[in-house]
């Protein structure tokens, strides 16, 4: 059987920082070739393995790439993210729509699999907000939802016409703390980490009730590589499954936080923008698809997950202060 060689394309971002490392734990390092197109990421990222500099609109260095690591699988992370691509929304499709094909044409060439990150970002306003099912109506109100509903249709087309095995997750919104994510609307899940620790306040861009699918970055990892490792046999939903692991809402955030710091203050000023788009999708995904195609299930629940990112900043930033 031929080995499994990956390349992370986008592997300096929020989702690849953690992903790379992981990923060459279980592959051998050698095998695992992270790539972005900036070198001043994550050291973890950049020494551990493999690190190829490289802009994947540039069709002509990602074969370049690809051949030269005899790469078999693909882990496609670059995107422009939902609020940032409603101020440029050409760039956005330009990026999260061209790196796609370029990537689906490369992988159809030379019989590569491809994992493809959506969001619930494909769903809008007329989607079913509660238990939003797998196959629902699909009318997203942001450049970054059309193009993640296209990411998930250009999928499904090279699977089905050309036989290229492209898999896909509907991510909610993904906390973490090692590289923060930048330009989405669920990313003052994150944010108000890093000022509850370091300014005892956070002024919040959404309205403290709105509810949003949230998940703690070790099961958004734990979902890419157990998709990606599943029995190709398992899988009819392949573009994309929907997974759940928590929902909530500014203020339940806010509360569990002050189990941990009491003095802790939240504020609410609304951004006309993000508070749309928020408001365009779900409260929470059913992920039963997922669960029973490729056994699926969330770890971290909303205590464990404020628990073990507060402890987990707290020695990072504790550090960071020692060092300047
Ligand atoms: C965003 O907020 O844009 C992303 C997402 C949910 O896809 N985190």
């Amino acid at each position: 059987m031929q080995k499994t060689r990956i390349i992370v394309i986008g592997a300096g971002g929020q989702i690849g920082s953690e992903l790379t490392p992981v990923l060459r734990k279980e592959y051998g390092e050698n095998n695992v070739i992270a790539s972005d197109i900036r070198s001043d990421i994550c050291p973890a990222v950049l020494e551990g393995g493999p690190f190829e500099l490289m802009d994947c609109m540039d069709n002509q260095r990602l074969i370049e790439v690809i051949i030269k690591h005899k790469v078999t699988q693909i882990y496609h992370l670059v995107a422009l993210l939902s609020a940032v691509g409603e101020h440029k929304p050409l760039m956005a499709w330009n990026i999260n729509v061209g790196s796609l094909l370029n990537v689906l044409e490369i992988a159809r060439e030379l019989h590569l699999s491809v994992f493809i990150p959506s969001s619930i970002g494909v769903f809008g306003p007329s989607t079913p907000k509660k238990n939003t099912p797998q196959e629902t109506i699909m009318r997203p109100i942001t450049i970054y939802g059309i193009t993640k509903i296209c990411g998930e249709m250009l999928g499904d087309y090279y699977f089905k016409k050309y036989g290229v095995d492209t898999r896909g997750i509907r991510f909610p919104g993904i906390i973490s703390n090692v590289t923060k994510p930048g330009g989405g609307t669920t990313d003052y899940a994150v944010e108000i980490f890093y000022d509850a620790l370091q300014k005892g306040i956070y002024t919040c861009y959404l309205k403290e009730d709105t509810y949003l699918d949230m998940m703690y970055m070790p099961d958004a990892i734990r979902a890419a590589i157990t998709l990606m490792e599943a029995n190709p046999k398992t899988l009819i939903h392949r573009n994309a499954y929907n997974v759940s692991a928590m929902s909530f809402c500014p203020r339940d955030l806010a509360e569990e936080i002050k189990k941990h710091i009491p003095t802790f203050v939240i504020e609410y000023k609304p951004d006309p923008v993000k508070q749309a788009i928020a408001d365009s999708w779900p409260d929470n995904m059913d992920d039963s698809m997922a669960k029973k195609e490729w056994h699926w299930h969330a770890t971290y629940t909303l205590p464990e997950m404020v628990k073990d990112m507060l402890s987990t900043l707290k020695k990072q930033l504790t550090q960071e202060e020692k060092l300047s």
